[in-house]
């Protein structure tokens, strides 16, 4: 509960004061001086605070040259909000501090834009370093303080600015072709000394790979990412990172170095090797044969010249380093006796070492590769890729560190850590002993009943690393770098005495999207749901948005992603993360026109001459179309707007004839629902009326009235159609599936005096069969939120909290610790046989984010936090209660507390039932505006902090619906409470 704050204007008066402010402050625009005498006058209760440029923190190097600028309010008034901006742009920090904007002074500008304000300064070259602040007037027409200082920079922008050249090692060994063999070269050791004469003002770092890099410059290594410069296809472009190692830099001698591995561009990727796909059918090179690096340190002196050190043929590269095998999916192998030293740092003996060769000279090299496409000739030489791209997403990093919470001993010598939550990363290993002495960990994320670990689920992947002591008294420390598992439990073999549990320490890892959203509520197990599912992100939002870390697989399954993606935003900032995947969709779409099933695109899979597959080919649209929903991003719509017209294009060439969906591609359709299909056919006509519709939405968005009336009335016919075939003369349904009907009202296929009577009968089968539900990923995806849209809401909480198979909770109480692939991927009774005791041990994933989706229901509908047009400017608080006692199994949910960060800042909604009342706690951040409802009749019933509500208090009571009672809210903190609840 919060105090009484003090009245404050209403909506309409803050409304017009906008108005009112927008036309004094014009004048202002071209005065940017005028800026510190205002200052002195600041609204002390008002900041701004996270400034982001691209959705990033400082970040370095993009190629965005008119980057979209966004900062955060902070108040705990009611009602604030902003209605001026202004920000300033200067190439120094000194400049910036005096109020020098060389680069831009936007002037004061009228209006509560907070997010995505596009740079509009003097035009941008490449390297620039901008550093900028921005301070925002409040509702009051008070200035705030200027904020903090932030950067951004841009990177290397034209292939003209990079004058280092591609090199690699001399590389005659042949390609591998023996799909049973695992070829597991070692990694390559890069090294040049050079001198830095002059005192240093800046050295930054531009770097590339096919393959993967890390890069050192004088013994330490650079940066905290992993993973880099990140999966593209090659052969189209490639991504570089950009690097500020001004901090390593030493007067006089310097030693730069690189360590690359094979990574997606040479490595094992995929199911390639367990399906015979690549090069020879091995599953690896998928790419190319010989990893390749791209650097170049660029110098500014104090004294203002500069100095470019570039890869070139005078780098020094061996071979015969510690890393004797580094694998994406096999794992890493390290020969701590064949430790290079200071192989980084100048001074350095590298006469064994060898020339570095220009990677022209791995020249034209051809391969038969095979996928289900057919085996064509490719060449596996060397191409530099096309063009190059900054890597636009939060870099990969250890996030989090688990400690190992029990060791056993479940055969002799073999030691197994448990680390008691299944995720994806590596391990920190701290070991003594004899020189030569092996230890081999293994990766699992179950264990058989025995206590051994299970592997059969990973298929292909190897996971297993191995580290030989070099016998260091002090004892050695030592972690994989190019490799990642999904796993719970590692086996230790080949210590000489039982290791104690500080031998392993768990590195979380994933790309850092910031963790955005909590949910709890009174069900413990739906709670741990909840946790589970941000698990399964995390340990899947790795590079790409993959379907597993574990198996050999790993790939960016897109019919995954569409049902996901919204649950996601509110488990963390995906903006970054999908902006840059994004990239990858658009690059692997078939040039027919199709976003194949999974991207990026190394090979074709599924059944012979399909490459796409009903509901994963549309989330070329559905995720854009979210991303511009959450983070009201029009830019990412404009960017993919030919894609995905041009995809849509095709989608409406492949209609038949009837107007109807057809099944033409990969028949996943709803995958894995239990026994109860629907035809592809079905679920085409839904998502095809689905993505008109969001169309239509992103053409209105970005000012395509024409094409969104197109899409529209395309959507319509779409739907006239489903009519037409699917809906039988008595309001049935054709199609008896739980999941035909889930869609048929969540895509609005129906007109709306059916969507009642069909929900009841989705109910009615629900109830019939057990209460159980049959749906698989697409219709899982939907069912909550087509239950409770339509009447049927204590259902939809009733399967939310079901604790019989199939159910979310059936998974919790039988130990997940994330989302499991398959509704039955463990069973106490049967193991890893499934229920049925039928299961597919190698199919059967334990961290799969899909059914994982219903999130986005326990988030909008159940705490009832949503936005109500794009990018939460307006939000809507409508939690849901069920009613009480309606669940003979378990207690119905009667409380919730949900939190959301959003862009805005945090959005909470906590309700709380008892037979006497409901109460609601509600956060609404500055400069937003919400929509509250409450279980009430009239205003006369409601509290808020124990007071009636007023609307002088910034409070406004709107609309009474049955039961419901809407009040319009502006910023801050409120307790309402309504007595003797009735469900809105
Ligand atoms: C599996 C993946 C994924 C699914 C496809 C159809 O191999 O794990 O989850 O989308 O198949």
């Amino acid at each position: 509960m919060i105090p009484r704050l003090a009245p404050l204007l209403s909506l309409p008066t803050l409304i017009a004061l906008g108005v009112a402010l927008s036309a004094a402050v014009s004048s202002a625009a071209t005065a940017p001086s005028s800026g510190r005498a205002a200052a002195t006058a600041s609204a002390e209760d008002y900041r701004v605070a996270e400034l982001r440029c691209e959705y990033l923190t400082e970040p370095r190097g993009i190629d965005v040259l008119q980057p979209r600028l966004s900062w955060r309010l902070e108040s705990a008034r009611r009602g604030a909000a902003q209605t001026g901006w202004q920000v300033l742009v200067a190439t120094t920090s000194e400049k910036l501090a005096h109020d020098e904007a060389d680069l831009w002074d936007s002037g004061r500008v009228a209006g509560p834009q907070t997010h995505q304000v596009v740079y509009a300064g003097r035009p941008l070259g490449a390297r620039q370093v901008c550093h900028w602040k921005v301070r925002s007037w409040d509702e009051q027409a008070r200035p705030s303080r200027w904020s903090d200082a932030a950067t951004w920079s841009t990177g290397l922008l034209h292939a003209g600015d990079w004058t280092a050249t591609w090199i690699s090692f001399r590389d005659d060994s042949p390609t591998h072709t023996e799909r049973q063999k695992l070829e597991l070269p070692p990694a390559a050791h890069y090294r040049k000394e050079f001198s830095a004469a002059q005192p240093v003002r800046r050295a930054t770092i531009y770097a590339s790979a096919l393959g993967l890099y890390e890069l050192h410059l004088n013994g330490a290594r650079v940066g905290d990412g992993y993973f880099e410069p990140g999966w593209a296809d090659y052969a189209q472009r490639g991504y570089y990172r950009t690097h500020d190692v001004t901090a390593l830099m030493r007067r006089g001698a310097n030693a730069l170095g690189a360590i690359v591995a094979d990574g997606w561009y040479a490595g094992y990727v995929g199911y390639g090797q367990l399906v015979g796909y690549g090069p020879h059918r091995t599953g690896r090179n998928l790419y190319g044969h010989t990893p390749a690096l791209l650097a170049q340190l660029e110098i500014e002196y104090a004294d203002g010249t500069r100095e470019t050190v570039g890869t070139d043929p005078t780098w020094r590269v061996t071979r015969a380093g510690p890393i004797r095998e580094a694998d994406l999916l096999m794992g890493e192998s390290y020969d701590a006796r064949a430790e290079l030293g200071r192989w980084a740092e100048p001074g350095y003996d590298a006469a064994r070492w060898e020339s570095a060769v220009p990677a022209t000279t791995n020249g034209r090299r051809e391969a038969p590769f095979s996928d289900v496409v057919g085996t064509r000739t490719v060449d596996l030489g060397f191409q530099a890729p096309p063009r190059l791209q900054a890597y636009s997403a939060p870099p990969i990093r250890i996030t989090q560190e688990l400690p190992a919470r029990k060791v056993t001993q479940p055969k002799p010598g073999a030691y197994l850590f448990d680390f008691g939550q299944n995720f994806a990363g590596n391990v920190r290993l701290r070991i003594k002993g004899p020189p030569g002495t092996k230890i081999t960990l293994r990766y699992g994320e179950m264990l058989h009943r025995d206590g051994t670990l299970m592997t059969e689920n990973l298929r292909k992947a190897r996971a297993t690393d191995t580290y030989i002591l070099r016998g260091d008294p002090g004892g050695e420390v030592w972690s994989p770098r190019f490799t990642y598992h999904g796993f719970q439990f590692v086996e230790v073999t080949g210590v000489t005495e039982p290791p104690p549990l500080e031998t392993l320490t768990g590195l979380v890892m994933h790309n850092d999207t910031p963790l955005r959203g909590r949910f709890e509520c009174s069900d413990e197990v739906m709670t741990r749901f909840a946790q589970n599912a941000q698990w399964t992100q995390r340990a899947n939002y790795f590079e790409i948005p993959t379907d597993c870390p574990q198996r050999d697989e790993r790939l960016g399954w897109m019919g995954d992603a569409q049902a996901y993606v919204r649950t996601a935003s509110f488990n963390a900032d995906i903006a970054a993360f999908f902006t840059k995947w994004l990239d990858d969709v658009e690059e692997a779409q078939r040039s027919f026109g199709a976003y194949p099933d999974y991207a990026p695109y190394p090979m074709a899979h599924g059944t012979p001459g399909k490459t796409f597959g009903t509901a994963w080919t549309d989330a070329g649209v559905i995720c854009p179309w979210t991303i511009w929903k959450v983070y009201g991003d029009t830019r990412v719509i404009e960017r993919h707007w030919g894609s995905m017209t041009r995809f849509m294009g095709w989608r409406q060439a492949s209609t038949a004839v009837d107007g109807t969906g057809a099944s033409i591609g990969n028949p996943w359709g709803d995958w894995l629902n239990v026994d109860d299909p629907t035809p592809v056919e079905y679920v085409d006509t839904c998502y095809h009326a689905l993505v008109c519709t969001q169309m239509a939405d992103l053409a209105e968005a970005i000012g395509r009235a024409s094409e969104a009336t197109l899409y529209r009335d395309r959507a319509a016919r779409v739907r006239k159609a489903f009519a037409a075939r699917y809906v039988e003369k008595d309001g049935r349904l054709g199609v008896p599936s739980q999941t035909a009907h889930v869609l048929a009202l969540w895509a609005e296929m129906l007109d709306p005096k059916l969507q009642a009577p069909i929900a009841a009968q989705l109910a009615d089968k629900i109830a019939a069969s057990g209460h159980r539900m049959t749906t698989g990923f697409l219709g899982t995806r939907a069912l909550l939120l087509a239950l409770s849209e339509h009447g049927q809401h204590d259902m939809a909480v009733r399967l939310f909290q079901n604790r019989q198979y199939p159910s979310w909770g059936y998974e919790v109480v039988n130990g997940a610790t994330t989302v499991w692939e398959r509704w039955d991927s463990f069973t106490t009774e049967h193991g890893f046989e499934g229920r049925n005791g039928r299961q597919n041990a190698a199919m059967n994933s334990f961290s799969h984010y899909a059914f994982g989706a219903v999130m986005e229901w326990a988030y909008r509908v159940l705490a009832g936090i949503d936005t109500a047009g794009p990018g939460y400017r307006h939000i809507v608080i409508r939690p849901r209660p069920p009613s009480a006692a309606r669940n003979p199994d378990v207690a119905p949910i009667h409380w919730v507390r949900a939190q959301y960060d959003s862009h805005h800042g945090r959005i909470a909604s906590a309700w709380r039932q008892t037979p006497e009342k409901f109460e609601l706690d509600v956060t609404i951040p500055p400069n937003t505006t919400a929509s509250v409802w409450l279980p009430a009749r009239d205003a006369g019933q409601v509290t808020e902090s124990d007071a009636p509500i007023t609307t002088g208090d910034g409070i406004r009571v709107e609309e009474k619906a049955a039961g419901a009672l809407r009040l319009e809210v502006g910023a801050g903190s409120y307790h309402f409470a309504v007595p003797r609840i009735n469900s809105p």
